[in-house]
C-alpha cells in the first residue's frame, strides 16, 4: 500500500516549509520534526537528530520518512559529522528498529559537485557518474547515499536518494537555471519517490524540466516523476543582471558552482 503517514525531518527549513504546504494535497499525513520549533505547528517534534530516543518515538507508526534535516551548506567537519553523518545514521537505525520500509533521502548535487558541468553538446551528467564531493557537506551526502545502499542490501529498507539541485521558490543565479527544482516539482518528485514500486536503492537527480539542463533526469522519470516547471522564464533577467556562465571562471566550471571554490558556510 502507498505510504500515508510520513515523518518529515527538517520541517522548519526552507524546503521543509515548502513541502509541508504542498505534500498534504497528495493525501499524506505528515509528522514534523526539526531542532527548531515550528510556528503554528504545536504537534511538531522539536528534537535534534542526536536524540535517539526522540527519533525512535518519532518514527513509530510511520509508513515512510522524508529525511531533509541537516546542515544544508558547508561547515566544519565536526559539525557535519554530528548533524549529517551521525544524524542520518540515527534516522536509518530508528527506521530499521521500527520496521519503516522506505526513506527518501535529501542528497545533493554537491555529492558530485566537482563533476564538470556540461558545455555545448556535452552529455548530461548521469546518476552513475563517480562521486566527486565538493565540500565536507558533499561528503556527508555521499555518505548518506552509501548508508542507504547498505540498509537496502542488508535490511531491505528502500531509499530514493534525490540529488537535489536548487529547490527554492525561484532560481536566483544563472547556474540555478540549469538545476532549479521548483517547489511544485519537488513535491511531485517526493510523491513519486514515496509511491513508485520496488525502488530498492535508487539515486535520482532532482531538477525541474529546465531548458538548460545539466543532470540526466531519466532515473527520476523512471519513478513516474514528470516535471511541469522550467526555469527558462527567469533566464533573460538573470543573464542580464549576472552575465552568462564563463568557461574560464572556476565558479562556473563545475556542477557544484562556488561550493568548489568558496562555499557558503552554515549558518548562512
Ligand atoms: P535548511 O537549512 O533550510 O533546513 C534544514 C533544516 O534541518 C533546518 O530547519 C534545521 O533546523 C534542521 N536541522 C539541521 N540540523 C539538525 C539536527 N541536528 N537535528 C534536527 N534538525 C536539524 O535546508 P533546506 O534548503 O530546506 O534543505 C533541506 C535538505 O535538502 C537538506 O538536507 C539539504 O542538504 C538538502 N538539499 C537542499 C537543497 C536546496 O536547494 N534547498 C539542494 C540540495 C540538497
Ligand atoms: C545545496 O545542497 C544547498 O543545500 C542549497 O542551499 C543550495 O546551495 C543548493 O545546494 C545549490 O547547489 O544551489
Amino acid at each position: 500500500p502507498a505510504p500515508r503517514t510520513v515523518l518529515l525531518t527538517g520541517a522548519a527549513g526552507g524546503m521543509g516549509t515548502l513541502m509541508r504546504e504542498l505534500l498534504p494535497q497528495y493525501g499524506y499525513q505528515l509528522r514534523l520534526l526539526d531542532q527548531l520549533p515550528i510556528e503554528g505547528e504545536p504537534d511538531a517534534i522539536t528534537s535534534d537528530l542526536s536524540d535517539r530516543d526522540a527519533l525512535r518515538e518519532a518514527v513509530r507508526g510511520v509508513d515512510a520518512i522524508i529525511h531533509l534535516a541537516g546542515i544544508s551548506l558547508e561547515a566544519s567537519f565536526e559539525k557535519i559529522l554530528r548533524a549529517n553523518i551521525e544524524g542520518t545514521y540515527n534516522v536509518y537505525e530508528a527506521a530499521r528498529e521500527a520496521g519503516v520500509r522506505r526513506i527518501v533521502f535529501a542528497s545533493s548535487n554537491h555529492a558530485v559537485g566537482f563533476t564538470p558541468r556540461p558545455v555545448g553538446d556535452d552529455p548530461l551528467i548521469p546518476v552513475d557518474t563517480p562521486r566527486r564531493p565538493d565540500t565536507y557537506y558533499g561528503v556527508s551526502k555521499s555518505f548518506g547515499e552509501d548508508l542507504a545502499s547498505l540498509y537496502w542490501d542488508k535490511y531491505g529498507i528502500e531509499t530514493v536518494a534525490i540529488r537535489i539541485g536548487s529547490c527554492f521558490p525561484e532560481p536566483t543565479t544563472v547556474r540555478m537555471l540549469s538545476i532549479w527544482l521548483s517547489p511544485a516539482d519537488g513535491a511531485r518528485l517526493l510523491h513519486a519517490a514515496l509511491t513508485a514500486e520496488n525502488v530498492g536503492y535508487r539515486v535520482v537527480y532532482g531538477s525541474s524540466g529546465n531548458t538548460r539542463p545539466w543532470c540526466d533526469l531519466s532515473s527520476a522519470r523512471a519513478l513516474g516523476y514528470e516535471p511541469q516547471d522550467d526555469s527558462e522564464p527567469y533566464a533573460a533577467k538573470l543573464i542580464a543582471e549576472q552575465g552568462e556562465l564563463e568557461p574560464d571562471n572556476p565558479d562556473h566550471q563545475h556542477l557544484g558552482g562556488a561550493f568548489c571554490t568558496n562555499p557558503p558556510i552554515w549558518p548562512r
